[in-house]
């Protein structure tokens, strides 16, 4: 008879920057775990502990593997460490421990490279039979093989399920891990497939996680449109957002599509407006189409209802003071609705990180400890241009100019006005609100103009335009919102 045996799965939190994990709509599900929960044998039991939910204990099991981030990566050396000091078998696999295999190896039994399909039936079969070996590669894997997610094991209450429907990125941006990690070729899943697992899903709110929801082979607009049409045969009623590149707006079907299939905000790596930025990073897409494109196509996507959240990069190798501001204007005065802006991070595995390091710009080089500030709201290096200090305060400016309670709402009034849906205005807003948290912390805490500051923001000498726009949105809130978050979170009041 064949022994049960436990197998626990952890999602470490990074503590040096809890912004990230502050409200139930930023907390997600790893979905790797849910990969190697169903790749485990049905002998074992599977135990998932997620740290941004939980506080951690130390439970007994036969092996913990953990998943882990570049910037969580710390967070899984210090918790191995006590698992290694009980004597259970700890295993790391995911994306630090694929860029950074030889220290990640230091901390823990085994590291796994690579994606799980690959390694974990093998390294189970090894551990039983006493042979576990210290390393295992997963290497790239059949996608149309890969087991749906088995999500029984998230029992905690994420505001998002999470679904990928394809994965890897010929692109190779230079800030970027993805064509490193998943591969320079687009793998698609069978839209069947995701639509059985749609069904299986359960939450109201969806995210789909690949990296180009629409990418750019022949044939793509025609497999998203299939995709978000059997979501509305088959009565999968969800509000999604995704990630999608600027020819996500060429296509008035597609977008007709995702409208009617949920879409309410779709992520886009707009990442700069001026063309040498671009090229520093070789943000091809963007170039080839020209920033001249940007505002013609959110239009197009505003007229389907669908907000803009943009992803924007500050402290681009060309990069000066006045640039930043620069930046900062555009993002002020164009009709993106929702935006992340990020500080240049050199991530392990990148073309940038080899760069700068090559160059001796990156100052937060101490590692591993030094990972759980590379999570892009913090500088980690000098840039030809701005030195590291003057790159952090000159963001902190920035954030609080974007991210303060009036810059927000006039952006949520403006979403409103060009998607004339209060459910998108609704997302864009939450999602800036999230930003001002995670960019925010510990910089705001006596400014009360900024939404972090709880109740201080009610001391605040309102002016005239805050005034009148509380009294809007009050109502907003009275014969919409309330009603909209019940349906969302099922809790009222919590967002
Ligand atoms: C969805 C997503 C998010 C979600 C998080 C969802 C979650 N909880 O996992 C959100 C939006 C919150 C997010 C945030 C961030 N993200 Co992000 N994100 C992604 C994205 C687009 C998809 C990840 C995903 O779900 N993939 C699908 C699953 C199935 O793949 P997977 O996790 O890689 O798992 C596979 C393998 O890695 C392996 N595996 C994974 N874990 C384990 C464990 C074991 C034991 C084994 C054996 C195998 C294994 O097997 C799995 C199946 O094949 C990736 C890009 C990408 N394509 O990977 C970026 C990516 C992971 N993010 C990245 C970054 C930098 C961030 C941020 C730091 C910065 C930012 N501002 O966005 C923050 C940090 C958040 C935090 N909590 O600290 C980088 C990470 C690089 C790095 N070295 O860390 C990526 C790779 C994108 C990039 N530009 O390079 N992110
Ligand atoms: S940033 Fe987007 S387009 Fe560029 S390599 Fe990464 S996933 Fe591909």
């Amino acid at each position: 008879m064949t022994r049960t045996r436990k197998l626990l799965l952890i999602n470490p939190a990074n503590k040096a920057r809890l912004g990230f994990i502050n409200d139930q709509s930023t907390r997600y599900m790893p979905l790797g775990l849910g990969i190697v929960a169903a790749l485990t044998p049905s002998h074992w039991e599977v135990d998932f502990l997620d740290e941004s939910f939980e506080k951690f204990t130390l439970r007994p099991a036969d092996i913990v593997a953990f998943t882990s981030f570049t910037s969580n990566a710390f967070r899984a050396y210090e918790l191995a460490a006590l698992y290694r000091e009980a004597g259970i078998h700890t295993v790391l696999g995911g994306i630090h421990a694929s860029m950074c295999p030889d220290e990640a190896i230091n901390y823990f039994d085994t590291i796994v490279t690579g994606e799980a399909e690959g390694a974990w039936p093998g390294l189970i079969a090894d551990f039983e039979s006493g042979v576990i070996k210290r390393r295992y590669e997963g290497g790239i894997t059949d996608i149309l093989a890969a087991p749906h997610v088995r999500r029984e094991i998230f029992k905690y209450p994420y505001a998002f399920d999470l679904v990928q429907t394809s994965r890897g990125c010929p692109m190779a941006c230079e800030f970027c891990s993805v064509s490193q990690m998943c591969g320079k070729t687009y793998r698609e899943r069978d839209v069947e497939d995701i639509l059985a697992e749609l069904e299986e899903t359960t939450r109201p709110l969806l995210f789909f996680v690949d990296d180009n929801l629409v990418n750019q082979k022949k044939g793509a607009d025609e497999r998203a449109i299939r995709l978000f049409k059997g979501m509305v045969e088959r009565g999968i009623k969800k509000h999604w957002v995704s990630q999608a590149a600027l020819n996500f707006a060429d296509n008035d079907e597609l977008l007709y599509w995702a409208r009617k299939s949920g879409c309410s905000l779709i992520l886009m790596g707009i990442e700069a407006e001026k063309p040498q930025a671009l090229k520093d990073v070789r943000k091809n897409l963007n170039l080839k189409r020209g920033i001249d494109s940007y505002d013609r196509i959110f239009t197009k996507i505003h007229k389907h209802g669908i907000a803009v959240l943009a992803t924007m990069i500050f402290g681009l190798e060309s990069d000066k003071k006045e640039d930043l501001y620069a930046r900062s204007e555009f993002i002020r005065k164009s009709s993106i609705d929702s935006y992340q802006c990020t500080i240049l991070t050199p991530l392990p595995g990148t073309v940038i990180f080899e760069r700068y390091k090559a160059q001796n710009r990156i100052v937060l080089n101490n590692y591993p400890a030094d990972w759980q500030h590379y999570h892009f709201a913090m500088a980690t290096l000098d840039t030809p241009n701005i030195k590291i200090d003057e790159l952090e305060s000159t963001m902190h400016e920035i954030w609080i100019n974007l991210y303060n309670k009036e810059a927000m709402r006039r952006k949520m009034f403006r979403t409103l006005w060009n998607t004339k849906s209060f459910m998108t205005a609704y997302w864009g807003y939450a999602c800036n609100c999230n930003y001002a948290r995670m960019f925010l912390e510990g910089v705001s805490v006596n400014n009360p103009n900024l939404p972090v500051s709880g109740s201080a923001w009610k001391r605040f000498k309102h002016r005239l335009y805050m005034k009148f726009t509380d009294k809007v949105l009050w109502v907003i809130y009275q014969l919409f919102w309330t009603r909209i978050i019940n349906q969302l979170y099922g809790v009222p009041g919590k967002h």
